[in-house]
């Protein structure tokens, strides 16, 4: 098979270029080309310099992630960076697209880097469980600087060439249109000058003079980095690299990279790396489906959850026209669009001419006609289907042929729905989590009928819009609620059958979820949907309102809370608990920590079996997709699937069984054939 590297003479420059789509990974074909043009360039008297670039969309995007856990086949990408640095002639980055990881390793090898100013740099391997495995946590250091080095190393967010030069990464910005020629150009002006080799840098001691850069770091990022590995193991590089002789600092960072790959965290991280993309695939819709241009959108209700929505579509440049029925529920929808966006202004996310630019792409209306000419029309009004059927009636009525109708229902039945127009082919489901603005995942969701291609459109267009979408079937709840359901309906059970109700919260606080259960009541307000009515109490919610504990706003809940919104658990709530249960006759016992973590989340691994086995969700992985970026669900145990699978399918339902829950077939198969979901 042909070499995805070539080499080419331009004079006395030799251009290695490689060709090795979608993304020219780093895989063993490329670095053996990578090593055998220096060994050219080395071999041959007419080159003095060397060029290093790639073709297609971007410059190597990192190590090829599809060889992770097989054997490793030579070169090694540290041997390729080791060759190239040590070039007697100067060898320069050519870089566009995303230099990311070994691409950007392969980059701090070179001498100088030149970019194109749309180009980003960038080592993610945190975002694998992993930290640069080619000395980048050496080299970079000593390019940079410890403390320009850490956000790059630890958080794992690429910067743009134009900060990737102005903390010294990047040497030159070149043309757009010329990188190829101008890095040649460079090359060649670098000839006979002495090689600056990042490996003999010492830029790395502003972090010897301030020892302190690396716990302040720690901290200021603890809430990020919280349970995470990887992002520790950076840290500890980095500071190795001002600290220890290079090739030290180098088996240090071996060592540490070692054990991140060999830990369930990376593993996770990678199944969740591929599973992000795998969801944006529909298996039984061809590839090239043709998509619905969507140039214009309609919102209908400009509520949280519609205005919210509406801001992605007009940040990512796509027109909106959005509906109330009264001008004052209209006015203040608009109106905490702008505040939104100019609170995101003020934390430097954003600039006022984007605010402008956004709010400017924005057409607020009374009139349905106003909807005419819209291609997609999102509804977003009250959940009830006799209203969203009227909605769909009257959307049926008035919008042109062909535009898509979806509905950002969180539950109801998508197919009754599409029954309330004569189009049931472009009805379909996109439910987005609250702040509509900020949560990434979008679930779609398939009615019966819903086309293909309004299908394939929605996929492309949650991409464009920065959702991560997940394809879901019609039932209630859909794939992420209807999990979630089961974990409350255990939290509940819990706390009636004696648990302490803090020890459910801290149980998936320490598992990696953001917030407990009664945390989030307490957040949101117990009082929600309360029928007022202190004598009336069916269940513990309202024990707590008929005592006006409606939760944070009235400074007690579930929990007591300080003028600091502190929380601390409370013994008149323990005892609401304690006498409601009684009054239903459960008996109240000490419950484990143990036995609360399994009966949480082991009845969600067996809903999630089920909405497989009924085809609710296209794949294990698409499950995990949604818990992740719907609900918090620590992405550094791969999702509820993946999780399930490292702990065992087998101990999964002896655990159900242990505390008398139900197992699905699906599941219990699946565990007697020591398979595994994801
Ligand atoms: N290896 C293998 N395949 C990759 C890949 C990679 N590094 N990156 C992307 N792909 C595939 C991806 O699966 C998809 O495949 C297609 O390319 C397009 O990707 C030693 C150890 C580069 C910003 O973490 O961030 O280097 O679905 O859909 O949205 O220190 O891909 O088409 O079959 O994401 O335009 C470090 C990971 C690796 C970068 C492009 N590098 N990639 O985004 O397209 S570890 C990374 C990305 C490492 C060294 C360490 C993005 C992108 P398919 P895509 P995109």
């Amino acid at each position: 098979m042909a070499s995805p590297i070539s080499t080419e003479k331009h004079g006395n420059v030799l251009v290695i270029s490689s060709d090795n789509p979608p993304v020219n990974a780093l895989g063993q074909a490329v670095r053996e080309g990578l090593k055998n043009g220096i060994e050219q360039a080395a071999s041959d008297n007419e080159i003095e310099a060397v060029v290093i670039r790639c073709d297609g969309r971007t410059f190597f995007a990192g190590a090829d992630i599809t060889e992770f856990g097989k054997a490793p086949k030579g070169p090694s990408l540290p041997e390729v960076c080791d060759a190239i640095e040590a070039s007697e002639k100067p060898v320069v980055a050519a870089i566009h697209g995303t230099a990311l990881g070994g691409g950007c390793e392969i980059a701090l090898a070179c001498h100088y880097r030149v970019a194109v100013p749309s180009a980003k740099l960038g080592l993610p391997e945190v975002k694998l469980g992993l930290i640069p495995g080619a000395a980048g946590t050496q080299r970079l250091p000593r390019l940079v600087g410890a403390e320009a080095a850490l956000p790059l190393v630890v958080m794992g967010n690429p910067i743009p060439a134009k900060k990737a030069q102005a903390i010294g990464l990047v040497d030159e910005l070149v043309g757009e249109g010329s990188l190829a020629q101008d890095a040649a150009e460079f090359a060649r002006s670098k000839v006979g000058a002495d090689i600056p080799r990042t490996s003999e840098m010492t830029n790395n001691q502003d972090g010897v003079k301030n020892p302190d850069l690396f716990d302040e770091f720690r901290a200021k990022n603890g809430r990020k980095l919280r349970g995470f590995d990887a992002p520790n193991a950076g840290i500890e590089a980095v500071k190795a690299a001002g600290e220890m002789a290079f090739e030290d600092g180098v088996k240090k960072e071996r060592e540490l990279f070692a054990k991140l790959m060999g830990g369930t965290q990376s593993a996770a991280m990678r199944h969740y790396f591929f599973a992000e993309r795998a969801a944006n695939k529909i298996d039984d819709v061809p590839a090239d489906t043709p998509l619905i241009d969507v140039k214009k959108v309609g919102i209908i209700g400009a509520g949280t959850m519609g205005g919210g929505i509406a801001m992605n579509f007009l940040s990512a440049g796509i027109p909106v026209t959005i509906l109330e029925m009264k001008q004052d529920a209209l006015d203040r929808g608009t109106g905490t669009m702008r505040k939104n966006y100019e609170n995101t202004a003020k934390r430097g996310r954003m600039t006022e001419e984007q605010v402008e630019g956004a709010m400017g792409l924005l057409t607020p209306t009374l009139e349905y006609d106003d909807l005419a000419d819209c291609d997609l029309v999102i509804e977003a009004v009250y959940e009830n289907m006799d209203v969203k059927k009227e909605v769909f009636a009257k959307l049926d009525e008035v919008v042109k042929d062909g535009a898509i109708l979806a509905s950002n229902t969180s539950y109801l039945d998508i197919d009754e729905i599409a029954t309330a127009t004569d189009r049931p082919g472009y009805v379909i489901g996109l439910h987005f989590f609250s702040p509509a603005n900020v949560m990434k995942l979008l679930e779609v969701v398939r009615g019966e009928k819903t086309r293909d291609d309004v299908l394939a459109t929605a996929m492309k267009l949650s991409k464009k819009i920065g959702k991560v979408a997940a394809v879901s079937g019609v039932c209630p709840g859909f794939i992420g609620n209807r999990m979630l359901s089961k974990r409350q309906e255990q939290a509940n059970q819990l706390i009636l059958e004696g648990a302490n109700y803090w020890e459910v919260d801290e149980v998936l606080l320490d598992f990696g979820f953001p917030m407990g259960p009664f945390q989030m009541g307490d957040l949101a307000g117990l009082d929600i949907g309360w029928h007022r009515d202190p004598s009336k109490v069916t269940t513990v919610r309202e024990a707590l309102c008929a005592k006006g504990r409606f939760g944070q706003k009235a400074g007690k809940g579930f929990y007591d809370y300080d003028d600091a919104r502190q929380r601390t658990p409370s013994d008149e709530v323990k005892q609401i608990i304690a006498d409601f249960a009684e009054k239903e006759g459960n008996a109240q016992r000490d419950i484990s920590k143990d036995e609360i973590r399994e009966r949480l989340l082991y009845p969600m691994v067996n809903e999630g079996a089920k909405i497989l086995e009924e085809g609710m969700a296209q794949r294990a992985s698409d499950i995990d997709v949604v818990w992740i970026n719907g609900y918090g669900w620590p992405l550094y145990t791969g999702g509820p699937m993946f999780w399930a699978d490292t702990v065992g399918l087998d101990t999964v339902v002896a655990g159900l069984e242990k505390h008398g829950l139900p197992v699905s077939d699906y599941l219990r198969a699946k565990a007697q054939k020591g398979e595994r979901l994801t």
